[in-house]
């Protein structure tokens, strides 16, 4: 309950900020995607992690208006980087069960990239498990008007929850984050042929793949060996503030 007062006060003051962590294409293409993420440093508690105060927030209802700022912030930030000439500049925004179960969310995304002019193809949503198995038919039904006005739908921590692989065949999807569990445990017995299969069946369905976590140059090269064609991880670029992004990508040019 403490939490959640500091929570509120720090969302009354604009205490949150937003970092960006690049999803890189291996082999080519140049990346401009970017995982937006939550930051709170509280005056007192000092840096409080996601981990921590997201759950607060859920359990509390905080992570509705916490959700909207976040989508106006990620809206806000695209344009600055698109009027610089960063046309190219997408970012993918983490969104909660509770959030997208709204009944105005599909309504209020796009008046926020309205009134950003920003073009929906610049954001992807990422959603987890959770939400699928909480109400299949709002989701999709919901991943339909998303998908129609021209934002992309990921899933998110793909394996790490209870996903039945059905469900992927019945939302329309964009793509499939692979947990970073995975990559963690690629040394364990069996780890490399799951990972292969959600490959395969990622290809099958058409969708996109990101490996998340990927740490360390071998597991860089395992998973490009299992056929991941985007990662991300602390190997690739670790979240940082919004204005050391374009930096980042000019020092990789
Ligand atoms: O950034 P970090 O790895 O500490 O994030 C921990 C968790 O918090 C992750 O599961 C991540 O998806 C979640 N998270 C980070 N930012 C946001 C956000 O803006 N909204 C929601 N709903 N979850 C977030
Ligand atoms: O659940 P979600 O995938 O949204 O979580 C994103 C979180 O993962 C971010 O908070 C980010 O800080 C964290 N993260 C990103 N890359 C790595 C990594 O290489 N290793 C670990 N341990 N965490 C990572
Ligand atoms: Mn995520
Ligand atoms: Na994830």
């Amino acid at each position: 309950a403490q939490l959640e007062r500091r929570l509120r006060r720090a969302l009354d003051s604009g205490a949150f900020r937003l970092h960006y962590q690049p999803v890189v294409t291996l082999g080519g293409a140049e990346s401009s995607t970017f995982e937006a993420l939550l930051r709170w440093t509280d005056a007192e508690l000092g840096p409080v992690e996601p981990d921590r105060f997201i759950p607060a927030a859920e359990s509390s209802g905080l992570i509705v208006p916490l959700g909207h700022w976040v989508l106006e912030e990620a809206c806000r930030q695209l344009r600055g980087w698109h009027d610089a000439g960063h046309e190219s500049f997408r970012v993918s925004v983490n969104v909660s069960p509770l959030q997208f179960e709204q009944a105005t969310f599909v309504d209020d995304l796009t008046a926020t990239l309205e009134r950003h002019g920003v073009s929906p193809a610049a954001l992807t949503l990422e959603l987890t498990e959770r939400l699928i198995v909480r109400d299949l038919s709002g989701a999709q039904h919901k991943m339909k008007a998303l998908r129609a006005c021209g934002v992309e739908v990921w899933i998110d921590d793909l394996g790490a929850g209870q996903t039945a692989l059905s469900y992927l065949l019945r939302l329309p999807l964009s793509g499939v984050k692979i947990d970073r569990s995975f990559v963690q445990t690629l040394d364990d017995t069996g780890t490399g042929q799951m990972v292969q299969a959600m490959v395969a069946l990622a290809r099958a369905l058409k969708l996109g793949v990101v490996a998340e976590g990927v740490e360390t140059p071998e597991q860089l090269r395992s998973m490009q060996t299992l056929g991941c064609e985007q990662v991300q991880g602390f190997l690739l670029g670790r979240p940082m503030p919004a204005e050391a992004v374009v930096p980042w990508v000019g020092g990789r040019a």
